[in-house]
């Protein structure tokens, strides 16, 4: 196919393809603006299929570079901006990145990333954009659906975080699956105040040039600028995780949005029922929808008509997508609980250098995600609980794991065990128990460490010295039993 942002500044040139708050662009002059960083990349040394890490805040300028690696064919590596030093260079490791490119708000990470790992030349996108464009460099023409496209990390069961991979094709049929459920209207306008590291934004981005239409993009969330943006400036649709939607209802207080809005997209985690209804009953067109990583963002949704009818269910699957439940190795009957079970072409060809999970994810195109659910006798899926032991903190997602690793690299940390606990802001927050050997040790001391080593959302909000953790039989941690312990 032809390069699509190539084709979308061909077919509509002079539309808006981006308004910050700042800034406002066509899709032509994007086009051009991607290219030009893109000859410039090719100066550098980038190359097709060569990992390129990108640590970015949520601008224009992170739209330009995935833009301008993709007329490369290079593979965006995108960087989770919350994370710590620790938790990067494991990553880029993993990845076998050698070209990390930031923003002028992470130069300081990225030199010292640079030292840190001799492997690492950092990039800042000052030095780059002053660089001389490349008039001899050769940009694709054309896109190949099977080539990947984006490597994301995201936690994994195991402590370590895995990459996604995500093709050209996945990215695509992404954007399809969405807009033939949604509809479009040239007046449309997405709203985008969630991280484009992550596919919540990646795919708006996606959208944007598949679609022809303008994407409003905010740099951070604050949720008076979000409402003010919602009643003001014509938007149609946004996507929010829960805490987000939370924090705009309270903020909106009797206040409602503007006509223009009609698609609220709801995903990320759980929905509480509270929300749906005060959202109903303010007449916001909710659309709760079930996603993941893997699957390049939403796979099942639910249409706004039936959000009373099926409260609290995610939907169906996307018109190029199925879903099953999967239980005892037999699709489940309605009603009956199982595994949330996914494919289509949106689905993730699987892990980075990571075989065995890879084979335990997907099962002839299927993906088993690892979350329970249900279907109704209509068939609309009902997300019951997240994937084992998983944590979900403000749309982010935490593995206890993770942090268990890390506190047993503490010297006086014998054993540790961590568990999530509701919270009113952020959903979830993880919390730890910890036996200690020395018993003069502080609590204070590890929770030091926990800040140095990682990122603050998956900062313990509790620690708690135990004398033993709860265990089986063959010795293996009983995460459950720590609730009893509240
Ligand atoms: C909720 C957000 C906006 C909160 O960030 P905020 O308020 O801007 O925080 P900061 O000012 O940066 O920091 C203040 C303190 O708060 C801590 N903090 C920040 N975030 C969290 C958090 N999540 N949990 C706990 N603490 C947090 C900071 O660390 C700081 O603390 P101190 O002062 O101690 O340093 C922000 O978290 C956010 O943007 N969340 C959303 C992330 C997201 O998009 N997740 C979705 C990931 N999943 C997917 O992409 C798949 C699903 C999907 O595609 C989708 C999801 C939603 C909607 C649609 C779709 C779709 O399918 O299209
Ligand atoms: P991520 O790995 O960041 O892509 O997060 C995907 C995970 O978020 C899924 O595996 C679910 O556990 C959770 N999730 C996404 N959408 C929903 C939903 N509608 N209801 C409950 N959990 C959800
Ligand atoms: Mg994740
Ligand atoms: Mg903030």
């Amino acid at each position: 196919m032809p390069h699509w942002l190539k084709q979308r500044a061909n077919l509509t040139p002079n539309r808006i393809a981006y308004v910050t708050d700042d800034e406002k662009v066509t899709f032509l002059e994007l086009d051009s603006q991607a290219r030009s960083l893109a000859t410039k990349l090719v100066t550098y040394g980038v190359q097709e299929e060569q990992r390129v890490a990108l640590l970015f805040n949520n601008t224009l300028d992170f739209v330009r570079m995935y833009h301008a690696l993709s007329y490369i064919g290079a593979v965006a590596v995108p960087l989770n901006t919350r994370l710590t030093l620790d938790e990067w260079s494991w990553q880029l490791k993993d990845a076998e990145v050698h070209l990390l490119i930031g923003d002028q708000a992470h130069d300081e990470m990225g030199e010292q990333i640079q030292r840190l790992l001799p492997s690492i030349t950092y990039l800042s996108l000052d030095l780059l954009t002053k660089a001389k464009e490349n008039k001899t460099a050769e940009l694709k023409e054309y896109l190949d659906f099977s080539q990947i496209h984006t490597i994301i990390y995201t936690s994994g069961t195991t402590g370590h975080p895995k990459g996604v991979l995500l093709t050209y094709g996945n990215h695509w049929w992404s954007a399809i699956g969405s807009v033939l459920n949604l509809g479009l209207d040239t007046n449309d306008k997405w709203l985008c105040c969630v991280p484009l590291f992550h596919v919540s934004g990646l795919s708006i981005l996606m959208k944007n040039v598949i679609y022809g239409m303008t994407v409003r993009l905010f740099s951070s969330f604050d949720a008076s600028k979000i409402n003010l943006s919602l009643q003001k400036e014509d938007i149609t649709a946004i996507s929010v995780v829960t805490t987000m939607l939370i924090r705009m209802l309270d903020h909106l207080g009797e206040e409602s949005y503007s006509k223009s809005l009609r698609c609220v997209l709801l995903g990320g985690g759980h929905a509480p029922k509270v929300i749906l209804e005060k959202c109903h009953e303010k007449g916001i067109p909710v659309y709760q929808t079930y996603g993941l990583t893997e699957s390049a963002s939403q796979i099942i949704t639910l249409s706004p008509e039936y959000m009373v009818s099926k409260l609290g269910s995610a939907g169906k699957s996307l018109f190029p997508t199925e879903c099953k439940i999967v239980n005892n190795a037999r699709e489940a009957l309605p009603m009956e609980e199982g595994e949330i079970v996914v494919k289509g072409p949106n689905v993730t060809i699987g892990y980075l250098k990571n075989e065995k999970a890879t084979k335990e994810a997907l099962k002839d195109g299927w993906l088993f995600t690892g979350d329970i659910g249900y279907k109704d006798h209509d068939g609309f899926v009902y997300v019951l609980d997240r994937r084992k032991d998983l944590i979900i903190s403000g749309g982010e997602n935490i593995y206890p794991a993770e942090i268990e690793a890390l506190l047993l690299r503490h010297l006086n940390v014998e054993e540790a065990g961590v568990i999530g606990i509701e919270d009113k802001k952020w959903g979830q927050v993880p919390i730890a128990f910890v036996k200690l050997k020395n018993s003069e040790e502080t609590l204070d001391s590890i929770e030091k460490f926990c800040k140095e080593h990682l990122a603050s959302y998956k900062i313990p909000k509790q620690f708690q010295a135990i004398s033993k953790l709860p265990r089986n039989a063959s010795n293996k941690l009983l995460r459950r039993k720590l609730y009893d312990l509240l």
